[in-house]
């Protein structure tokens, strides 16, 4: 032990003895080796407290992992679909997702305003649909996560802007995704070649189609299209087709809307059950509850697919909108 040692050191050596918590022994650890006088002399002892520091530092930071690993791009899915909305700067990403729910993000005339996600709620007739906002797609750096975000989600609208080379826009936006093996779903037939990629539903929304002016480079757009696309125009700025579009958006999710009936009452229909198109009155008998599956005796159905009332098996396929009564 080397010997001449100030006062302070033993002072500090005492707190740091006492320290508790991890950030107070750190506190304490740095406060002691500040009062070590350097020479060679008490070049071990530094040494000796500092491996201590960087341990309790590298511990401390484990533990803190955990919430660093809630990313902003890991975004539960909530209501009846996630649909994420991506495409080139400045295009109208965040307009368009701050006009149709209820998030706010920031929007400007200057390209790469977006940082990260930001998801909303949009209402469709009785339905929620969480709608997210990315940051633009750009050929120098995307963001690996926002690719994740687009592979797990239910639809991507991939979005253009009419009087900004939207042919151009499209099929960068396309060219990108092909380039992370992502594959709007209808054309499934290319995922024949790649076992590795995952189809993701696709629906292109044109925007900046403000007045009847911009219909005619819509048409021009149209034209030089050459594959079919589910295709929506619009404008954020002045609402023109917003509607369509998120009747476009619900189609294109695939979904239904079941309402339950328990016997002899009638059906809630403020709280319609979402399942996938084609599903069967068994799929809806595991939504309700996993007894159900087990103990379904009959089924009947009110709807456009069934004549009122009418006795169904467990494998009748619902339509969008049907009454269910399930009986055990
Ligand atoms: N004319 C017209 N301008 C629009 C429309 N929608 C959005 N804009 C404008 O386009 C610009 C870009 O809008 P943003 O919503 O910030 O675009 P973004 O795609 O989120 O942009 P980044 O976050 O930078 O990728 C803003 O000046 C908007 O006011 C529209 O329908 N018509
Ligand atoms: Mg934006």
């Amino acid at each position: 032990m080397p010997t001449n040692l100030p006062p302070e050191y033993f002072d500090a050596e005492k707190r740091y003895r006492a320290a508790q918590s991890a950030a107070d022994k750190i506190a304490c650890l740095e406060e002691l080796l500040g009062t070590i006088p350097k020479h060679k002399g008490t070049d071990k002892l530094r040494a000796g407290y500092r491996r201590r520091l960087s341990k309790l530092k590298a511990a401390a930071d484990t533990k803190k992992r955990p919430g660093r690993q809630e990313s902003a791009y890991h975004i539960d899915k909530e209501g009846a679909g996630q649909v994420v909305v991506v495409g080139a700067p400045n295009v109208g990403k965040s307009s368009l997702v701050a006009a149709l729910t209820n998030a706010r993000p920031d929007v400007s005339e200057a390209p790469f305003t977006t940082w990260e996600p930001t998801p909303g709620m949009m209402s469709y007739d009785d339905l929620q649909i969480q709608l997210i906002d990315t940051p633009p797609l750009g050929r120098d750096f995307v963001e690996p996560q926002l690719l994740d975000l687009i592979r797990r989600s239910d639809l991507a609208l991939l979005i253009v802007d009419l009087q900004t080379d939207p042919l151009g826009q499209l099929e960068d936006t396309i060219a990108f995704l092909a380039e992370h093996r992502i594959v709007p779903q209808h054309r499934a037939p290319q995922k024949a070649e790649d076992p590795g990629s995952t189809l993701v539903r696709a629906l292109v929304v044109v925007n900046k189609n403000d007045d009847q002016e911009s219909d005619e480079l819509l048409e021009l757009f149209l034209e030089l299209l050459e594959d079919e696309w589910p295709l929506v125009a619009v404008s954020v700025r002045t609402d023109r087709n917003l509607e369509q579009l998120k009747q476009a958006v619900f189609d294109q999710l695939e979904i239904i809307r079941v309402y339950a009936k328990p016997p002899g009452k009638k059906p809630d229909l403020a709280r319609p059950f979402v399942l996938p198109e084609g599903s069967t009155v068994d799929d809806l008998a595991g939504k309700v509850h996993k007894d159900f599956v087990q103990n379904l005796k009959a089924a009947r159905v009110w709807g456009s697919a069934a004549f009122d009332g009418q006795l169904v098996g467990r494998d009748h396929a619902l339509a969008d909108g049907d009454v269910v009564e399930l009986r055990i």
